[in-house]
């Protein structure tokens, strides 16, 4: 099945590695070209490199901090560059571990800023480009934290919840420009960074029948997803094949979701 999204300007943030790298590659394998963002410019231009030789189409690294205005002002005057954005996938962020008792303000902040207002600056910024080129699609990934919240991350899931609710508000404002705007809610991905944190627990012995346990504890398909299936996913999201789609959120979490 062909997406229609060959040559379009597919930009992912967090797109170095994890759910985003996946989600860059599902674009590039359907032809498109990407601009994928992170802090870190070693593995991000690495990454870039790759898959614009693996796939044959453009592909372009921006070092950027999206928790920031210059960060996101540096996203979209690159994009401008490469002649605009046709699909923007807010894609960075990154859980958190507090009680509300004990967390302070600037926590709070920096995490508004990570996972809201990077969405909402690039939002602002890229949504003028697609009117340009005729339209586009805004992708964002919350979690299924924002409306099944784990105990030890309020932050996460208070920031992802208004996440989703901004997206549906993103859509409702630009439907009429020919810009559709989703959420998807993942579960549980297998991402390298998962991996680290269940090291750290449970050791390199142990850490396989840790992740394992949490998979168990969710329920549902009792595993975790690899960030392919969660791309795939968001790729069809962003696709023409998805034109009828705006103003909702997905679910994608193997079952883990314990309410309709
Ligand atoms: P990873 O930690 O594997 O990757 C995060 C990516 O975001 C990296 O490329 C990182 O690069 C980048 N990033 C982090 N902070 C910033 C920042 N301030 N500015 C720019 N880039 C940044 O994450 P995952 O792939 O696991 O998660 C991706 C998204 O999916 C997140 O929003 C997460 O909340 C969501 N999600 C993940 C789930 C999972 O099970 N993995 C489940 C549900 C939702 P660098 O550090 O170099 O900046
Ligand atoms: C609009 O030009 C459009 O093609 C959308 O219809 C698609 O869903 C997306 O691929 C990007 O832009």
């Amino acid at each position: 099945m062909d997406l229609g999204v060959k040559s379009k300007l597919a930009v992912i943030t967090g797109g170095s590695v994890g759910i985003g790298l996946a989600v860059a590659e599902g674009f590039a394998a359907e032809g498109a070209n990407v601009l994928i963002t992170a802090r870190g410019s070693e593995r991000l231009h690495a990454e870039a490199s790759r898959i614009g030789a693996k796939y044959r189409v453009e592909a372009h690294g921006v070092a950027a901090d999206v928790a920031t205005a210059e960060g996101c002002a540096k996203v979209v005057t690159a994009a401008a560059q490469l002649g605009g954005a046709d699909i923007l996938v807010n894609n960075a962020g990154t859980g958190s571990n507090e009680t509300i008792a004990e967390a302070d303000d600037a926590k709070w902040q920096y995490y508004w800023d990570l996972h809201v207002m990077a969405a909402v600056r690039l939002g602002r910024g890229l949504v003028p480009q697609m009117k340009a080129r005729g339209g586009g699609a805004i992708l964002h990934n919350a979690s299924i934290c924002a409306v099944q919240p784990l105990w030890y991350e309020p932050i996460y899931n208070t920031t992802k919840a208004a996440l989703m609710m901004f997206s549906k508000t993103l859509a409702n404002e630009v439907v009429g420009d020919n810009i559709r705007v989703n959420t998807v809610n993942p579960g549980l991905v297998r991402t390298p960074d998962w991996v680290k944190t269940a090291k750290q627990l449970a050791g390199e012995d142990g850490f396989e029948a840790h992740l394992q346990s949490v998979a168990d504890e969710a329920g549902g398909m009792k595993r975790f997803a690899t960030p392919e299936e969660m791309a795939n996913f968001f790729v069809f999201l962003c696709s023409e094949k998805a034109s009828y789609s705006t103003g909702s959120t997905y679910f994608v979490d193997g079952g883990w979701l314990k309410t309709v």
